[in-house]
């Protein structure tokens, strides 16, 4: 049964929002900030997002515990105790249920409510959303905040139905336990979700057979404890932490690069990569000089050196130069980075299958079948991945202005003003949408400020009376151009990648973050909203 909210004191809320993670649970208190009533539908029975969905073994999030966490309070952060340097899945759904019980926002989450279907009605100047139980709600606004990586895509393995063991995928994974003791677990996948379970997995099973169609740049995650006195001392200087972090590329406060790879010599290049591998984290390598995302030749200095640290910790040569990947230049798809993963194919009983070696024939009962021959399994985990950024906004599919569904509006790719709004869509607002940071970015930074920004646009069309606002087409088609122009100056386009959509069969190729930077984007939404949102009308209906 979903459950259900206290009954707010004034009827009908004035925002929807869809979701209940890290966006969602912040929309709720800004807006209560705000004076306005809203009500997030949450599709899981919990609170959390990502968070709640991803148990998989070994999920961790590869952005530091201290910089993925809320900063719009000063108390919070403050109070907060975090345990390693990369938090884990159960610490960092510990620490959203923790906030959701101090702001009291559980009150106005429905759990277990998918929204089904979403259309603006013109007249009564209300979205109307249909919930996948048949109930109605309605509100003048609505939200999305179903984060970038919430929709699996359909895995693409033929004959899972046949297979007859148990089949898992990392993002829908179970609350209960799963003991992989004594099994032999196939794992189809080798993105973040793979790299990351494959050696908890292994730690466990008889045997594990992990299926590489790319082979990914993974990086050491040197995780730890944090020391004593660490937490400490970046919380007496947090604030302009923050402040740092609001105002850096990634949104991760750190050195800028201002030298080219290509012009320092090479035993200098080393000793900067061999420090990011020992000690950086995420971005810590591709900081490393300027020029590592957008010149060829500068990228294969840092790709070779990881090459080169792959070939010295996996034992056979030739699961070693199987594992390195030369398909796409280092950091164009979203780096992984590890615990072990790796060094864990020197286990006993852990294997690769090279699938650019031997095609993908599909499960089959008992295991997996290549073009070479059958993989016996007991369980199968797909870390098949995401259809990223747009999914969850098309697997709505809201009918906006004249009934245009959203499907339709981006049958050519994508296109949100700013990645927070669509022409045609009045009062519809997307939290990290496709042209906005997200992704290439500290999600819970860019979470802040697109909340931020999104509730002070809808305070201000509130205020002037009609409260109906919308991107305007001019300003829509000049934003998503910035963006394809920004990334044409990268090497990103030249990664089959889920930022391009490319994961998924059909889906049109277009870059769907924007590259440009958390600082660049942050001046350009302010020096919008100052300019009384310029792009944006307001309207009667
Ligand atoms: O998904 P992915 P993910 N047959 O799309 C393969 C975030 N995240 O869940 O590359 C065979 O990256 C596919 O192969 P290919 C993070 O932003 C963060 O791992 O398409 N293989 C690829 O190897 C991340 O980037 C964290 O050739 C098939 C893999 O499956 C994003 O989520 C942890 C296939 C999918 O990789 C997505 O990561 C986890 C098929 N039919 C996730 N279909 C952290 O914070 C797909 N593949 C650490």
């Amino acid at each position: 049964m979903p459950s259900a909210p206290r009954p707010s004191p004034h009827g009908r809320p004035d925002v929807l929002v869809v979701g209940a993670g890290f966006a969602g649970l912040y929309l709720l208190h800004r807006l209560r900030e705000l004076g306005m009533r809203a009500l997030a539908l949450e599709a899981g029975a919990g609170i959390g997002g990502t968070w709640y969905w991803n148990r998989y073994p070994g999920a961790r999030c590869d952005v530091e515990s201290m910089d993925y966490s809320y900063s719009f309070d000063p108390a919070l952060e403050q109070e907060w105790s975090w345990t390693r340097r990369y938090p884990g899945q159960a610490e960092i759904l510990g620490y959203i249920e923790h906030v959701a019980d101090r702001f009291d926002l559980r009150r106005d989450v429905r759990t277990r409510t998918r929204a089904a279907s979403a259309a603006w009605d013109a007249s009564d100047r209300l979205w109307r959303v249909r919930t996948e139980a048949g109930d109605t709600c309605a509100a003048p606004y609505l939200v999305m905040a179903t984060g970038c990586l919430s929709v699996p895509k359909a895995p693409g393995v033929e004959g899972l139905e046949r297979f007859g063991g148990r089949v898992f995928h990392t993002g829908r994974w179970p609350h209960e336990e799963v003991s992989f003791a004594g099994r032999r677990v196939a794992v189809i996948g080798t993105g973040s979700s793979g790299i990351q379970a494959v050696p908890v997995i292994a730690e466990e099973a008889a045997e594990v057979t992990v299926f590489q169609r790319t082979a990914n740049f993974s990086l050491p995650a040197n995780d730890r404890p944090l020391a004593p006195g660490e937490q400490e001392a970046l919380k007496a200087r947090y604030r302009e932490h923050r402040a740092q972090a609001r105002r850096s590329p990634t949104g991760i406060p750190g050195p800028r690069a201002d030298r080219s790879a290509l012009e320092v010599p090479e035993a200098e290049r080393t000793a900067a990569y061999r420090h990011a591998w020992e000690h950086g984290g995420l971005f810590g390598m591709l900081r490393s000089y300027s020029d590592l995302t957008t010149d060829a030749d500068a990228n294969a200095t840092a790709a070779d050196f990881i090459r080169a640290r792959i070939s010295e910790a996996v034992d056979d040569p030739a699961t070693a130069e199987a594992l390195s990947p030369r398909t796409h230049p280092f950091g164009t798809k979203r780096p992984c980075i590890d615990s072990g993963y790796y060094t864990a194919f020197n286990r006993e009983g852990v294997r690769l299958v090279d699938l650019r070696a031997e095609p993908l024939a599909g499960a089959v009962p008992g295991g997996v079948a290549t073009a070479r021959g059958e993989y016996p399994a007991d369980d199968l985990v797909l870390a098949t991945g995401y259809d990223a950024m747009t999914g969850a906004l098309t697997a709505l599919d809201p009918h906006g202005r004249d009934g245009v569904p959203l499907r339709r509006a981006w049958a050519e790719g994508p296109a949100a003003h700013l990645g927070v709004a669509v022409a045609g869509f009045p009062n519809l607002f997307t939290v990290t949408g496709p042209g906005s940071p997200s992704v290439l970015s500290n999600m819970v930074v860019s979470i802040e400020q697109h909340v931020e920004w999104i509730t002070d646009l809808i305070a201000w069309a509130r205020d002037r009376g009609t409260g109906v606002v919308e991107a305007e087409p001019a300003a829509q088609r000049w934003w998503t151009d910035h963006v394809q122009e920004v990334a044409a100056a990268t090497l990103f386009p030249r990664a089959d990648s889920w930022y391009t959509g490319a994961n998924v069969p059909g889906k049109p190729r277009v870059f769907l973050p924007y590259p440009g930077g958390v600082d660049v984007y942050r001046d350009v939404l302010e020096g919008v909203a100052s300019s009384g949102y310029e792009g944006f009308r307001l309207s009667r209906a």
